[in-house]
């Protein structure tokens, strides 16, 4: 493992400066202090020396750079960088001057960057596009919180000269959005898609189906959307996804390097399905739809031959317009199955959605069926995932008493729930996930995920608050393999303007 070496001149300098004179001098520029989250690995960096992008810089992209990178670099720089992304000929050098973005296959690992920056120019070299990405949102958040500003005159935007080389711990660095006990309008969906991609977040799982809502559009069974798509925790007016803004979600995400991982989730947590196709109950008999937050109490009838047909549509459906490889299928608190009738439609479930080419993932309830080693198991409190592990499965960790952004923060958090405990921002971050869960080691886990269930949740405002700035902790335990809470979080501090800058509504 490569040793992680921080070399921050200024900090020190600011952490043994004398007491302050009475009269104080004149003003100066404060030391430059590392605010980038996730901290990446090794950070060299040289205050007495800047590069400062003037309306002379260019953008210079490599042959096979993906050309929104550039245009993306332009963006976060305009209007200071006045001209669009040049592609620079095979075997030609940048000019002087510029931001380069190289695609460089000596670099190991398909997420990694290495970022280095002159007086005259900054170089980001990635094995992927993704690792450019993830070099561009360094690159970004080296930059003053003005950068997120552009229409601010006079900034003076430079970052200090010197070396990152970065990689991420983990693959699966995952967040979570309940939209169907509130339903969360796709606008709002791409702000949460824009802000996760800041810290490197690259899944996004949407749980689109619940007791409460059916949330996408199943063009096959359209009384999925237009009745239980009807209504919402409370008995607002709900609402649901077409296909064609679910495309566009999963698109929108792509072009962010986040991978869109649908949810159904079933055998239980089914009340808008049984509601809106009575084929589903035993009886043939839909139930009303549900708007209240009780949990466990609805199930599909898994014995009968005549619902699969059904969740064969669903998983097509949504499958052919997924292209990331995984669908969910959720699993969890089922109150009203036998064990075997549970494990047997677990099993059922995974021949379905590997038929339709996707790697399934539910809940920890699901560990003791069959499952394929291909099987994720999401981890949420004490389960049996370590069989899973033991067969050479993988396990996403998210922890309820550490990770669950709908815990209130403490006593006076009026939004949210504390079945689980309240989680500090500490809560999120001081912790160790490869040390977690009984017989589930690190080489088991494919990352972490925050989930964001919203119960007690309406407005976007509302889901910021209770995801930040917790969600940025979870962003540094899936990225930084050498974390220390005091560091994190002085750099939260120093981020507090950036998230004003964006407009998040972050819990306090
Ligand atoms: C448990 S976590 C649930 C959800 C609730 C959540 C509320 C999980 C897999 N199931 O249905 O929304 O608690 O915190």
């Amino acid at each position: 493992m490569k040793k992680s070496r921080i070399i921050l001149a200024a900090l020190s300098l600011a952490a043994c400066a004398p007491p302050k004179p009475a009269t104080p001098p004149a003003p100066q520029t404060p030391p430059y202090e590392l605010s980038v989250l996730p901290l990446p690995q090794t950070v060299e960096l040289d205050e007495s020396s800047r590069f400062r992008p003037d309306s002379l810089t260019t953008v210079s992209i490599d042959a096979a750079v993906d050309s929104t990178l550039g245009l993306y670099v332009q963006s976060l720089l305009a209007p200071i960088i006045r001209t669009g992304p040049a592609r620079l000929a095979a075997g030609s050098q940048p000019p002087a001057n510029s931001i380069y973005l190289k695609l460089d296959p000596t670099i190991v690992g398909d997420e990694s960057y290495d970022l280095l920056t002159t007086p005259s120019s900054v170089t980001i070299k990635a094995r992927s596009n993704a690792g450019l990405f993830y070099g561009i949102q360094t690159l970004r958040q080296l930059f003053p919180s003005s950068i997120e500003h552009p229409a601010a005159v006079g900034r003076r935007l430079w970052i200090p000269t010197g070396h990152i080389a970065d990689s991420p711990r983990f693959e699966w660095r995952g967040m979570m959005l309940d939209v169907s006990r509130h339903f969360l309008e796709p606008d709002d969906v791409k702000r949460f898609i824009d802000h996760l991609a800041l810290y490197k977040i690259n899944r996004l799982h949407l749980h689109l189906a619940d007791d409460q809502g059916w949330r996408i559009e199943i063009k096959s069974r359209p009384s999925l959307t237009a009745i239980g798509g009807s209504t919402q925790v409370g008995g607002g007016k709900g609402g649901f996804y077409t296909q064609d803004e679910y495309r566009d979600l999963v698109a929108y995400a792509a072009a962010r390097y986040i991978t869109i991982v649908p949810e159904i989730d079933m055998p239980g947590h089914t009340n808008a399905a049984l509601a809106s196709i009575p084929e589903l109950n035993c009886d043939g008999v839909s139930p009303p739809l549900y708007t209240g937050i009780r949990v466990g109490f609805s199930a599909l009838c898994v014995d009968s031959a005549r619902i699969y047909p059904v969740l064969e549509d669903i998983v097509r459906e949504i499958s052919a317009m997924t292209p990331g490889p995984y669908f969910h299928i959720g699993g969890d608190e089922v109150t009203k199955l036998t064990h075997p009738q549970y494990l047997g439609f677990i099993e059922k479930m995974q021949s379905i959605v590997n038929a339709n080419g996707k790697r399934m993932i539910g809940w920890g309830e699901i560990a003791p069926a069959q499952l394929s080693p291909q099987t994720i198991v999401q981890n949420w409190k004490k389960d049996s995932s370590f069989v899973h592990a033991a067969r050479g499965g993988k396990v996403i960790v998210s922890a309820s008493s550490k990770l669950y952004l709908d815990m209130q923060y403490d006593t006076t958090t009026a939004l949210g729930l504390h079945w689980a405990g309240y989680n500090t921002t500490r809560t999120a971050y001081d912790w160790e996930p490869a040390t977690f869960i009984p017989g589930v080691q690190e080489a088991s886990i494919i990352g972490v995920e925050a989930p964001l269930w919203a119960e007690t949740v309406i407005k976007v405002e509302d889901y910021e608050y209770l995801a930040f700035p917790r969600i940025i902790a979870a962003a540094e335990l899936g990225w930084t393999r050498h974390r220390d809470w005091e560091g994190f979080n002085r750099r939260l501090q120093l981020h507090d303007e950036r998230l004003k800058a964006l407009g998040i509504n972050a819990g306090r």
